[in-house]
């Protein structure tokens, strides 16, 4: 029998490691819409309809290349509703001499593919993901003997292994332009009316009208609108998205990377990442482009740094930083944080202008910028001491980026310190004063950012010093943030009072989320 060949929903890449060197005619590709998948957390409708149609869209392509492809739909009568089971059924229509398939993303996905071998009569061979930089086993050979895992120190070894940005005289291993990190130039608040060329949009062909139809039909009560729909569901239309960001917003993204803009949603990002974790983009290829803008003097370097750190810094590091630090990552909980996500990060009512306006973006696109998922979203949750597992559920659900391995890190470590501080070396803990330098937000919004303390005070002033407060005896030795603590103490006990009481009342009056919205409960 043929070499059977399961690709799953976000490994939609041509030279797949399982299709690399295959003969078509001696293989027989499937691919599966599973009931589990698109219901183990309810995924915002516009997450669901990009997977399915860009698996349509694939398996189109494969078969077009001349490709055996074996499609289950959702609805096929027959559909047993998991990987497993439809790869079974699959291995009795095929009786494959083999399975070959990649290894999952993540680590839920990951433990059922490793029941395969003892499953099926047939030879398992499960193929590493070789679509990063850097495999599982370089992050886990740098990480070894490090207590603290500082992706700053992983973004240099990965600038070194690739070449990307080396100076290029070629002496010894300088960055180009001498500095590894050009962060401190990509800081710049947004000057008034700043505004951003905007990104394409890909009208809904015929197979995504379908697949639209269906996802309104059977997951009428997941989150999300769908009427924004705008994402990239083909490798040309990612590329086109690419060429646009390159052509148009790649120059002024580093400045205004942690800038924010009440209702412009994307600004100078890119918008790639549902792109890159469906496999439609190739994280090296966007890379060496923008380095070739820097290179031919259409791009400045720090814009360039910007986005290339990003990619093979942040998201090679989170998810080797995943793989090492699963399965219990997932139950990470150093701080203790107790407190019910509140019911309006599901609703977007909030007279918390920064907040509503995170929300309304993350319902209409599935999406917000970094600065909105870190120090609006995240920040919010961390002050607050939210639960990490429902700030993780949530933060899955609602994004068409959002996998396991890539929202975990960033939730869970990056933004809850929930890992105790392995991989962010202190907590993103913010005030009211960061989202008003960095926003226009605040000069419009019900609270007031100058008033500290009582019911018109904006709610992130009081929620910083409760957070510094209640964690003073694990914070104060933190070398980055414990000279806070003397900011505290001079303040006298009545100021420190009256912090801690508007935090409690603001906290004490947060209704808290109702069931299953993010699960069936
Ligand atoms: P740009 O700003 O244009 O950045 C370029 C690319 O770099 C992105 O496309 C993305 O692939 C990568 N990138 C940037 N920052 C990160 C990061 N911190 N971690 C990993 N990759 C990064 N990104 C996801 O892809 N999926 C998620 O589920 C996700 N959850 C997040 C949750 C929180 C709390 C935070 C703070 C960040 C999260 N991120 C996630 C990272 C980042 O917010 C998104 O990748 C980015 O907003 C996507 O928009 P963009 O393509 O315009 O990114
Ligand atoms: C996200 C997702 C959804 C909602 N549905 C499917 C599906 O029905 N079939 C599929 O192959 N992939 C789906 N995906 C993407 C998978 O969750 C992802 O490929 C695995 O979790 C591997 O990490
Ligand atoms: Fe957000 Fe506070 Fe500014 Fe209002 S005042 S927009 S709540 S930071």
């Amino acid at each position: 029998g043929p070499v059977l060949v399961p690709i799953l929903g976000d490994q939609l890449t041509r030279d797949l490691a399982s299709l690399r060197g295959r003969a078509k005619d001696d293989t027989v590709v499937l691919m599966m819409e599973v009931w589990d998948e698109a219901t183990y957390v309810r995924h915002h409708k516009q997450k669901i309809v990009l997977v399915f149609s860009a698996m349509r869209h694939f398996a189109a392509e494969l078969r077009d290349a001349g490709w055996r492809v074996d499609y289950v739909g959702l609805d096929d009568a027959d559909n047993a509703g998991s990987f497993t089971g439809e790869v079974a059924r699959a291995v009795e229509r095929h009786d494959p001499r083999a399975v070959h398939v990649v290894e999952a993303s993540e680590w839920r996905v990951q433990q059922a593919l490793e029941e395969w071998p003892d499953k099926f009569a047939c030879t398992v061979d499960i193929l590493p993901d070789d679509r990063f930089v850097a495999s599982k086993a370089e992050f886990r050979d740098w990480a070894e003997g490090r207590d603290a895992l500082r992706m700053e120190y992983f973004y240099r070894e990965m600038r070194r292994k690739t070449g990307l940005l080396m100076a290029k005289d070629g002496k010894g291993d300088k960055p180009a332009g001498g500095e590894w990190n050009y962060d401190s130039e990509n800081r710049k608040p947004p000057k008034d009316g700043l505004e951003a060329p905007a990104p394409p949009k890909f009208e809904p062909d015929a197979i995504t009208r379908e697949v639209i139809a269906l996802v309104e039909d059977r997951f009428a009560d997941h989150f999300g609108s769908i009427d924004g729909f705008r994402w990239p569901v083909t490798r040309e239309q990612a590329e086109a998205a690419a060429d646009a960001f390159f052509a148009d917003r790649l120059c002024d993204f580093g400045p205004y990377q942690d800038a924010m803009v009440h209702g412009q949603d994307d600004l100078f990002h890119s918008l790639l990442s549902t792109s890159l974790n469906l496999g439609l983009l190739d994280p090296l290829d966007l890379c060496r482009r923008a380095e070739a803008a820097y290179r031919e003097g259409k791009a400045p370097l720090n814009s360039v740094e910007g986005f290339i750190r990003q990619i093979v810094g942040w998201r090679e590091y989170v998810r080797g930083f995943y793989w090492h630090e699963m399965p219990g990552l997932a139950e990470a909980n150093e701080l203790e944080a107790d407190r019910p996500l509140p019911e309006f990060y599901w609703t977007g009512e909030t007279d918390m202008r920064c907040l509503a306006d995170a929300i309304r973006s993350t319902r209409e696109n599935a999406h917000a910028h970094h600065i909105q998922r870190l120090m609006v979203l995240g920040n919010f949750a961390l002050l607050a001491g939210i639960r990490p597992q429902e700030v993780e559920d949530w933060f899955l659900v609602v994004y068409a980026d959002a996998y396991d391995w890539v929202e975990l890190p960033n939730v869970a470590a990056m933004v809850l310190y929930a890992d105790g501080g392995r991989l962010a070396s202190k907590p993103y803990a913010a005030s009211g004063n960061y989202i008003n330098k960095m926003s226009n937000y605040c000069r419009d919004c019900r609270y007031k950012v100058s008033e500290k303390t009582g019911a018109d005070a904006c709610p992130f002033n009081p929620l910083y010093w409760h957070f510094m407060h209640r964690h003073r005896d694990r914070l104060e030795g933190n070398h980055r943030i414990g000279r806070i603590y003397a900011t505290w103490d001079r303040m006298g006990e009545d100021k420190r009072r009256e912090y801690l009481d508007s935090a409690e009342a603001f906290l004490d009056q947060l209704e808290p989320a109702a069931k299953g919205w993010a699960r069936d409960q």
